[in-house]
Protein backbone atom coordinates (compact mmCIF):
# COMPACT_ATOMS: atom_id res chain seq x y z
CA UNK A 1 0.00 0.00 0.00
CA UNK A 2 0.94 3.53 -0.44
CA UNK A 3 1.11 4.96 2.62
CA UNK A 4 1.69 9.06 3.31
CA UNK A 5 4.83 8.74 5.39
CA UNK A 6 7.09 11.04 4.33
CA UNK A 7 5.58 11.59 1.20
CA UNK A 8 5.88 16.03 0.79
CA UNK A 9 2.07 17.68 0.18
CA UNK A 10 1.44 20.97 -0.99
CA UNK A 11 -1.88 22.20 -0.13
CA UNK A 12 -3.48 25.39 -1.50
CA UNK A 13 -5.86 27.23 0.59
CA UNK A 14 -4.93 25.76 3.65
CA UNK A 15 -5.29 28.37 5.93
CA UNK A 16 -9.23 27.34 6.52
CA UNK A 17 -11.92 24.67 5.90
CA UNK A 18 -11.19 21.28 3.66
CA UNK A 19 -7.55 22.21 3.28
CA UNK A 20 -7.15 23.12 7.36
CA UNK A 21 -8.76 19.79 7.87
CA UNK A 22 -6.32 17.77 5.15
CA UNK A 23 -3.11 19.11 6.80
CA UNK A 24 -4.49 17.78 10.00
CA UNK A 25 -5.15 14.56 8.77
CA UNK A 26 -1.73 14.37 6.52
CA UNK A 27 0.43 15.74 9.52
CA UNK A 28 -1.06 12.99 11.37
CA UNK A 29 -0.23 10.18 8.82
CA UNK A 30 3.39 11.53 8.96
CA UNK A 31 3.08 13.31 5.54
CA UNK A 32 5.77 16.29 4.94
CA UNK A 33 4.14 19.73 4.22
CA UNK A 34 4.20 22.78 2.32
CA UNK A 35 0.94 24.89 3.26
CA UNK A 36 -0.13 27.78 1.06
CA UNK A 37 -3.09 30.61 1.44
CA UNK A 38 -3.01 34.51 1.76
CA UNK A 39 -3.49 34.25 5.20
CA UNK A 40 -0.21 33.85 6.67
CA UNK A 41 -0.82 34.02 10.04
CA UNK A 42 -3.21 31.39 10.32
CA UNK A 43 -0.65 29.12 8.08
CA UNK A 44 1.98 29.70 10.67
CA UNK A 45 -0.56 28.91 14.02
CA UNK A 46 -1.80 25.77 12.18
CA UNK A 47 1.90 24.69 11.33
CA UNK A 48 2.83 25.50 15.06
CA UNK A 49 0.28 23.30 15.82
CA UNK A 50 0.60 20.48 13.68
CA UNK A 51 4.45 20.53 14.75
CA UNK A 52 3.57 20.50 18.27
CA UNK A 53 1.02 17.41 17.59
CA UNK A 54 2.58 15.31 15.20
CA UNK A 55 6.52 16.42 14.60
CA UNK A 56 5.52 17.26 11.62
CA UNK A 57 7.86 18.74 9.19
CA UNK A 58 5.31 21.92 7.75
CA UNK A 59 6.27 25.21 5.71
CA UNK A 60 4.26 27.93 5.20
CA UNK A 61 4.38 30.08 2.08
CA UNK A 62 1.91 33.27 1.45
CA UNK A 63 0.15 32.95 -1.59
CA UNK A 64 -2.31 33.90 -4.07
CA UNK A 65 -3.12 31.45 -6.59
CA UNK A 66 -4.22 33.86 -9.50
CA UNK A 67 -0.73 35.67 -9.01
CA UNK A 68 1.07 34.06 -11.99
CA UNK A 69 4.21 35.25 -11.10
CA UNK A 70 4.27 34.45 -7.37
CA UNK A 71 3.01 30.87 -8.59
CA UNK A 72 6.05 30.66 -11.25
CA UNK A 73 8.07 31.86 -8.01
CA UNK A 74 6.84 29.19 -5.61
CA UNK A 75 9.50 26.52 -5.97
CA UNK A 76 12.54 28.52 -5.49
CA UNK A 77 10.68 30.04 -2.03
CA UNK A 78 10.68 26.17 -1.27
CA UNK A 79 13.49 24.92 1.22
CA UNK A 80 15.65 22.26 -0.64
CA UNK A 81 13.88 19.42 1.68
CA UNK A 82 9.86 19.93 0.12
CA UNK A 83 10.74 20.82 -2.91
CA UNK A 84 9.96 17.24 -4.40
CA UNK A 85 6.06 17.33 -4.61
CA UNK A 86 4.51 14.09 -3.78
CA UNK A 87 0.93 15.26 -3.82
CA UNK A 88 -0.36 18.61 -4.92
CA UNK A 89 -3.90 19.32 -3.83
CA UNK A 90 -5.45 22.15 -5.52
CA UNK A 91 -8.34 23.46 -3.07
CA UNK A 92 -8.09 27.19 -3.14
CA UNK A 93 -11.28 28.14 -3.95
CA UNK A 94 -13.93 30.52 -3.43
CA UNK A 95 -17.99 31.70 -4.61
CA UNK A 96 -18.87 34.96 -4.25
CA UNK A 97 -22.43 36.13 -4.61
CA UNK A 98 -25.59 34.35 -5.15
CA UNK A 99 -27.61 36.08 -7.59
CA UNK A 100 -29.26 35.76 -11.13
CA UNK A 101 -26.49 36.02 -13.79
CA UNK A 102 -28.09 39.34 -14.93
CA UNK A 103 -27.73 40.89 -11.62
CA UNK A 104 -24.24 39.53 -10.56
CA UNK A 105 -21.27 41.89 -9.96
CA UNK A 106 -18.48 40.77 -12.90
CA UNK A 107 -16.18 41.50 -10.37
CA UNK A 108 -16.85 38.37 -8.56
CA UNK A 109 -17.08 36.71 -11.76
CA UNK A 110 -13.38 37.43 -12.10
CA UNK A 111 -12.53 36.21 -8.69
CA UNK A 112 -13.70 33.00 -8.93
CA UNK A 113 -12.43 32.25 -12.66
CA UNK A 114 -9.21 33.29 -11.99
CA UNK A 115 -9.03 31.47 -8.26
CA UNK A 116 -11.06 28.06 -8.97
CA UNK A 117 -9.87 27.39 -12.50
CA UNK A 118 -6.73 29.88 -13.40
CA UNK A 119 -5.31 29.50 -10.22
CA UNK A 120 -5.39 26.03 -10.18
CA UNK A 121 -3.73 26.11 -14.13
CA UNK A 122 -1.13 27.89 -12.91
CA UNK A 123 -0.02 26.38 -9.68
CA UNK A 124 -0.06 22.55 -11.85
CA UNK A 125 1.57 23.49 -14.79
CA UNK A 126 4.66 24.59 -11.98
CA UNK A 127 4.08 21.42 -9.93
CA UNK A 128 3.19 18.54 -12.77
CA UNK A 129 6.14 18.81 -14.66
CA UNK A 130 8.47 17.21 -12.03
CA UNK A 131 6.19 14.60 -11.29
CA UNK A 132 6.17 13.71 -14.88
CA UNK A 133 10.23 13.71 -14.93
CA UNK A 134 10.40 11.97 -11.68
CA UNK A 135 7.07 9.41 -12.63
CA UNK A 136 6.04 9.84 -9.67
CA UNK A 137 2.71 12.13 -7.77
CA UNK A 138 -1.09 12.39 -7.70
CA UNK A 139 -2.74 15.46 -8.34
CA UNK A 140 -5.98 15.96 -6.34
CA UNK A 141 -8.42 18.57 -7.57
CA UNK A 142 -11.23 19.69 -5.30
CA UNK A 143 -14.14 20.20 -7.67
CA UNK A 144 -18.02 19.82 -5.97
CA UNK A 145 -21.58 18.33 -6.49
CA UNK A 146 -21.39 21.11 -8.72
CA UNK A 147 -18.83 19.81 -11.30
CA UNK A 148 -21.84 17.76 -12.59
CA UNK A 149 -24.94 19.87 -10.85
CA UNK A 150 -26.00 23.62 -11.36
CA UNK A 151 -28.35 25.33 -9.32
CA UNK A 152 -30.20 28.99 -9.41
CA UNK A 153 -28.27 32.14 -9.09
CA UNK A 154 -24.90 30.13 -8.87
CA UNK A 155 -23.99 29.74 -12.65
CA UNK A 156 -20.62 30.90 -12.61
CA UNK A 157 -19.75 29.06 -9.76
CA UNK A 158 -20.48 25.97 -11.11
CA UNK A 159 -19.23 26.46 -14.15
CA UNK A 160 -16.08 26.74 -12.43
CA UNK A 161 -16.59 23.96 -10.97
CA UNK A 162 -17.60 22.23 -14.65
CA UNK A 163 -14.34 23.45 -15.46
CA UNK A 164 -12.38 21.64 -12.76
CA UNK A 165 -13.70 18.58 -13.56
CA UNK A 166 -13.06 18.89 -17.69
CA UNK A 167 -9.40 19.95 -16.49
CA UNK A 168 -9.41 16.32 -13.93
CA UNK A 169 -10.49 14.14 -17.09
CA UNK A 170 -8.05 16.19 -19.68
CA UNK A 171 -5.47 15.69 -17.62
CA UNK A 172 -6.14 11.99 -16.80
CA UNK A 173 -5.95 11.90 -20.84
CA UNK A 174 -2.82 13.72 -20.50
CA UNK A 175 -1.33 11.28 -18.20
CA UNK A 176 -2.23 8.15 -19.85
CA UNK A 177 1.74 7.07 -20.26
CA UNK A 178 2.26 8.35 -16.57
CA UNK A 179 2.21 6.96 -13.47
CA UNK A 180 1.19 10.23 -12.09
CA UNK A 181 -2.51 9.94 -11.01
CA UNK A 182 -5.59 12.84 -10.97
CA UNK A 183 -8.08 12.61 -8.32
CA UNK A 184 -10.67 14.77 -8.25
CA UNK A 185 -13.09 15.12 -4.94
CA UNK A 186 -16.39 16.29 -5.38
CA UNK A 187 -17.68 17.56 -1.93
CA UNK A 188 -21.58 18.82 -1.52
CA UNK A 189 -22.38 21.33 1.33
CA UNK A 190 -19.32 20.88 3.66
CA UNK A 191 -19.53 23.70 6.78
CA UNK A 192 -16.06 25.67 6.11
CA UNK A 193 -16.06 29.42 5.87
CA UNK A 194 -17.62 29.08 2.31
CA UNK A 195 -20.85 30.22 2.66
CA UNK A 196 -19.00 33.24 4.82
CA UNK A 197 -17.48 34.18 2.19
CA UNK A 198 -19.41 34.20 -0.39
CA UNK A 199 -22.02 36.59 1.26
CA UNK A 200 -18.71 38.71 1.51
CA UNK A 201 -18.60 38.47 5.32
CA UNK A 202 -22.22 38.28 6.38
CA UNK A 203 -22.59 35.46 9.06
CA UNK A 204 -25.99 35.48 9.66
CA UNK A 205 -26.88 34.52 6.18
CA UNK A 206 -23.88 32.02 5.95
CA UNK A 207 -24.83 29.99 8.81
CA UNK A 208 -28.90 29.70 7.42
CA UNK A 209 -26.99 27.52 4.97
CA UNK A 210 -26.05 25.19 7.30
CA UNK A 211 -29.32 25.05 10.23
CA UNK A 212 -30.59 22.26 10.95
CA UNK A 213 -28.95 19.91 8.50
CA UNK A 214 -25.81 17.82 9.68
CA UNK A 215 -23.32 19.21 6.34
CA UNK A 216 -19.93 17.45 5.92
CA UNK A 217 -17.02 18.49 7.96
CA UNK A 218 -13.55 19.73 6.71
CA UNK A 219 -12.47 15.83 8.13
CA UNK A 220 -15.19 13.80 5.66
CA UNK A 221 -13.38 15.37 2.69
CA UNK A 222 -10.08 15.34 3.67
CA UNK A 223 -10.49 11.43 4.74
CA UNK A 224 -11.72 10.55 1.26
CA UNK A 225 -8.50 12.30 -0.09
CA UNK A 226 -6.42 9.82 2.10
CA UNK A 227 -8.45 6.42 0.92
CA UNK A 228 -7.82 7.94 -2.28
CA UNK A 229 -4.00 8.83 -1.98
CA UNK A 230 -3.54 5.78 -0.17
CA UNK A 231 -4.62 2.86 -2.84
CA UNK A 232 -1.83 0.76 -4.38
CA UNK A 233 0.24 2.56 -7.45
CA UNK A 234 -2.14 1.00 -10.19
CA UNK A 235 -5.30 1.86 -8.88
CA UNK A 236 -6.23 5.85 -9.98
CA UNK A 237 -9.33 7.33 -8.30
CA UNK A 238 -11.14 9.23 -10.88
CA UNK A 239 -13.64 10.80 -8.46
CA UNK A 240 -14.75 10.47 -4.97
CA UNK A 241 -18.46 12.26 -5.12
CA UNK A 242 -19.79 13.18 -1.51
CA UNK A 243 -23.08 13.82 -0.24
CA UNK A 244 -24.19 14.99 3.64
CA UNK A 245 -26.87 12.28 4.12
CA UNK A 246 -29.33 14.97 4.12
CA UNK A 247 -28.26 16.27 0.39
CA UNK A 248 -30.18 14.39 -2.22
CA UNK A 249 -29.34 16.85 -5.22
CA UNK A 250 -27.99 20.54 -4.74
CA UNK A 251 -31.10 22.12 -4.27
CA UNK A 252 -32.82 19.61 -2.12
CA UNK A 253 -32.09 19.29 1.39
CA UNK A 254 -33.70 17.94 4.24
CA UNK A 255 -33.94 20.05 7.63
CA UNK A 256 -34.79 18.80 10.56
CA UNK A 257 -37.75 20.18 12.22
CA UNK A 258 -35.46 19.72 15.28
CA UNK A 259 -33.69 22.38 15.63
CA UNK A 260 -35.36 25.28 17.34
CA UNK A 261 -33.07 27.89 15.45
CA UNK A 262 -34.10 26.18 12.44
CA UNK A 263 -36.20 29.05 10.58
CA UNK A 264 -37.59 26.12 8.71
CA UNK A 265 -38.84 24.44 12.03
CA UNK A 266 -42.08 21.93 11.72
CA UNK A 267 -41.47 21.79 7.62
CA UNK A 268 -40.21 18.54 5.96
CA UNK A 269 -38.56 19.90 2.75
CA UNK A 270 -36.58 22.73 1.82
CA UNK A 271 -35.24 23.96 -1.25
CA UNK A 272 -31.33 24.38 -0.89
CA UNK A 273 -30.86 27.88 -2.81
CA UNK A 274 -34.24 29.20 -1.02
CA UNK A 275 -32.62 29.10 2.39
CA UNK A 276 -29.47 30.64 1.01
CA UNK A 277 -31.91 33.89 0.35
P1 LIG B 1 -12.96 28.05 2.97
O1 LIG B 1 -13.42 29.43 2.63
O2 LIG B 1 -13.05 27.59 4.38
O3 LIG B 1 -11.46 27.82 2.46
C1 LIG B 1 -11.04 28.33 1.23
C2 LIG B 1 -9.53 28.33 1.20
O4 LIG B 1 -9.10 28.81 -0.09
C3 LIG B 1 -8.93 29.25 2.25
O5 LIG B 1 -7.82 28.61 2.83
C4 LIG B 1 -8.49 30.45 1.44
O6 LIG B 1 -7.32 31.02 2.05
C5 LIG B 1 -8.12 29.80 0.12
N1 LIG B 1 -8.12 30.77 -0.98
C6 LIG B 1 -9.15 31.49 -1.47
N2 LIG B 1 -8.73 32.30 -2.45
C7 LIG B 1 -7.39 32.08 -2.58
C8 LIG B 1 -6.38 32.60 -3.42
N3 LIG B 1 -6.66 33.56 -4.34
N4 LIG B 1 -5.12 32.15 -3.29
C9 LIG B 1 -4.82 31.22 -2.37
N5 LIG B 1 -5.72 30.67 -1.54
C10 LIG B 1 -7.00 31.11 -1.65
O7 LIG B 1 -13.82 27.09 2.01
P2 LIG B 1 -13.74 25.52 1.75
O8 LIG B 1 -12.75 24.87 2.63
O9 LIG B 1 -15.13 25.02 1.77
O10 LIG B 1 -13.26 25.51 0.24
C11 LIG B 1 -12.17 24.74 -0.22
C12 LIG B 1 -12.50 24.20 -1.59
O11 LIG B 1 -13.61 23.31 -1.50
C13 LIG B 1 -12.90 25.25 -2.64
O12 LIG B 1 -12.29 24.93 -3.87
C14 LIG B 1 -14.40 25.10 -2.72
O13 LIG B 1 -14.90 25.52 -3.96
C15 LIG B 1 -14.54 23.62 -2.52
N6 LIG B 1 -15.84 23.12 -2.11
C16 LIG B 1 -16.44 23.60 -0.99
C17 LIG B 1 -17.68 23.11 -0.62
C18 LIG B 1 -18.43 23.64 0.56
O14 LIG B 1 -19.67 23.42 0.62
N7 LIG B 1 -17.78 24.28 1.52
C19 LIG B 1 -18.33 22.02 -1.38
C20 LIG B 1 -17.60 21.62 -2.53
C21 LIG B 1 -16.39 22.12 -2.87
P3 LIG B 1 -6.95 32.57 2.15
O15 LIG B 1 -8.24 33.33 2.19
O16 LIG B 1 -6.14 32.66 3.40
O17 LIG B 1 -6.15 32.82 0.90
C1 LIG C 1 -19.89 24.11 -3.13
C2 LIG C 1 -21.12 23.36 -3.23
O1 LIG C 1 -23.50 23.60 -3.86
O2 LIG C 1 -22.84 24.35 -1.65
O3 LIG C 1 -19.02 23.60 -4.10
O4 LIG C 1 -22.35 25.69 -3.57
S1 LIG C 1 -22.50 24.33 -3.07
Amino acid sequence: MYDLMGRTILITGASSGIGEAMARLFAQEGARLVLCARRLERLEALAEELRAAHEAEVFVHRLDVRDRLAVEGLMQHLPESSREIDVLVNNAGLSRGLEPLHQNNPDDWEEMIQTNLTGLLYVTRQILPQMVARGRGDIVNIGSTSSHEVYPKGAVYCATKHAVDAISRGLRMDLVESPVRVIQISPGMTETEFSTVRFHGDQDRAEKVYQGVQALRGQDVAEAALFALTRPAHVQVGEIVLWPTFQGASTLVHRSADSESNPSHGSSWSNFYELKE
